[in-house]
């Protein structure tokens, strides 16, 4: 197999060429025309002067033609820069200044914000624009090695600012073949794509599953549980977030007969309690298949494809994957059964933080396992269980929300003599952003919470912001976020 991504990515189009590679909106396109129009896109996108090496970043919405745009930018080896919809210009000006993109690509009507950006030093475009009057000739795909970089996709952190977690060739190359191996994709496969393509989840994992197997997929713009029901009877994969399950569970169309044709569920992002594994089963006798990963290393375990798909477990580590639990002071290596920090290593695991070679080199060890940050065990089967998050990290839908990040927000306020920013369980995004706030003088919740969106992306912003006198705090002065976490469980409970 190539290690390339544009070649892996070609050895699909040229051997599926007439089958469909995904639909939209009712319509359809096949790997040959999928092949055709990125690389007559990658003529326009060189003439933007896109070149091996230099960044796109993407700020688009789920279509057809943000899909195109990825295969062109890997067609001439540029590194591709998703971001999400959501994103406010505060944020999107810290990823265009730090990544220093040669081209930034946005939605239609968000020129003028874009060329606020990152000091003015990028070139702008919309996605609608690139498509006007496409040029008839092809590129020529640029030649890569795997250990180039083929994109960089920002994750935030607990301390600092977010760092461009860089993904090589050979990372994506490597894990979509081990997954379509696991996960026995076929070209008789159909997805029903409707995770947003600016993850690892929704852009690497489900794309490329389908495109290096030959399957085909169903793009929607969004979660909709109607709407995937609807089209169960027609395909055969789902992946999603916890949040996907809840939902479906919720709908009272979801029933064995509307899932019988569907041959696999996964589901990752974030943990799947026991309780909707179990639900979902006996409503429509499928068990979910969970999988653990992490935009830095994409997909490092999975349950059995055949074989005991346990509720509340990860599985054991991919066939290419080394996995081990050490303690995370120390980075002795646990026995199994003991709890400590996940370490990695294996071919799908990231070149590095984008000109963060010294973030970088404190979450490796020396001798190249990466620490993942999540607490778990192994048990005597080889399945991992995760049971907590040595960073401080909420993951609300499958979005991950870094407090520090909201809390910096809130504390930067006069009105605010010092914040906290708490996950608690939420019935729909398993764990919902709240914030208890010790205020300084005349506080407004709900006209802070409105004031936020201008800086933060919806899902970050907290579903409620709780004042207290005082924070209540531990003999060091330190607040006590356990406790906060405890008094507030049953908040959005019922
Ligand atoms: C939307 N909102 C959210 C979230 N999504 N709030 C908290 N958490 C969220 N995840 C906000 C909306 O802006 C809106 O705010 C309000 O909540 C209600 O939105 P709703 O219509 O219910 O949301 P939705 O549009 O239906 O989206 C929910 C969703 C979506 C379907 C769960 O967030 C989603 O697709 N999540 C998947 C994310 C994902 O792909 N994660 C993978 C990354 P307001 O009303 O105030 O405006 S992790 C990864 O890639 C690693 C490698 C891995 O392991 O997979
Ligand atoms: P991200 O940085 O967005 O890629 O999120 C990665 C994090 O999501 C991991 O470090 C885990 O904490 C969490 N995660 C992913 N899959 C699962 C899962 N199946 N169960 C529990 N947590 C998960």
């Amino acid at each position: 197999m190539p290690g390339d991504l544009h070649s892996r990515l070609a050895l699909s189009f040229a051997r599926f060429g007439t089958r469909t590679l995904v639909e939209a909106e009712g319509k359809a396109w096949t790997y040959g025309e999928v092949e055709a129009l990125s690389a007559r896109l990658a003529t326009r996108l060189a003439a933007l002067s896109v070149a091996p090496g230099e960044r796109v970043l993407v700020q688009t919405e789920k279509s057809v033609e943000t899909l195109l745009l990825y295969f062109a930018v890997v067609r001439l080896g540029g590194i591709y820069l998703p971001l999400n919809v959501d994103y406010t210009e505060a944020e999107l000006d810290y990823f265009a200044s730090d990544a220093t993109p040669v081209l930034a690509v946005c939605r239609t009507g968000d020129e003028p914000l874009f060329a606020r950006i990152g000091k003015g030093v990028v070139t702008v475009t919309t996605l609608d624009s690139l498509f006007v009057d496409l040029p008839t000739e092809a590129a020529p795909p640029a030649s890569r090695q795997p250990e180039d970089i083929a994109a960089i996709l920002y994750t935030s952190g607990t301390t600092g600012k977010p760092k461009g977690a860089m993904l090589t060739n050979a990372n994506l190359v490597s894990n979509g073949e081990t997954l379509i191996q696991l996960w026995r994709f076929t070209p008789e496969d159909r997805l029903i794509h409707a995770l947003p393509i600016f993850h690892v989840h929704g852009l690497f994992i489900a794309v490329h599953c389908v495109v290096f197997s030959g399957a085909s997929m169903v793009f929607l713009p969004k979660f909709e549980s109607a709407a995937v029901i609807d089209l169960m009877a027609s395909s055969t994969v789902l992946m999603g977030v916890p949040t996907f399950y809840i939902r479906l569970l919720a709908d009272e169309r979801f029933t064995r007969e509307a899932a019988a044709g569907m041959r696999l569920f996964v589901s990752g992002s974030a943990p799947l309690s026991a309780d909707i594994h179990r639900a979902f089963e006996s409503r429509c006798g499928h068990r979910v298949l969970e999988r653990y990963g992490m935009t830095e290393t994409g997909m490092l375990t999975s349950n059995p494809y055949d074989g005991e798909r346990r509720a509340g477990f990860v599985g054991p580590p991919l066939p290419d994957v080394q996995l081990r639990i050490a303690e995370f002071e120390t980075g002795k290596v646990l026995p199994q059964g003991e709890v400590g920090i996940v370490e990695v290593r294996g071919p799908n695991i990231f070149a590095g933080y984008w000109q963060m070679p010294e973030k970088t080199a404190s979450e490796f060890r020396p001798d190249g396992f990466f620490i993942t940050g999540d607490m778990g065990f192994i048990d005597t089967d080889g399945s991992v269980q995760l049971v907590g998050r040595e960073k401080d990290l909420i993951i609300s839908g499958g979005l991950n929300v870094y407090p520090a990040e909201v809390e910096a927000l809130l504390d930067d306020r006069a009105d605010v003599a010092e914040a906290a920013v708490i996950g608690v369980p939420h019935p729909d995004f398993g764990e919902a952003v709240v914030a208890v706030v010790q205020p300084a003088g005349k506080f407004d919740a709900e006209a802070v919470r409105e004031e936020m969106r201008r800086d933060l992306a919806a899902f970050k912003v907290p579903k409620q912001i709780i004042v207290l006198d005082e924070l209540p705090r531990n003999t060091m002065g330190k607040i006590q976020k356990k406790l906060l976490r405890e008094r507030y469980a049953d908040l959005f409970a019922g």
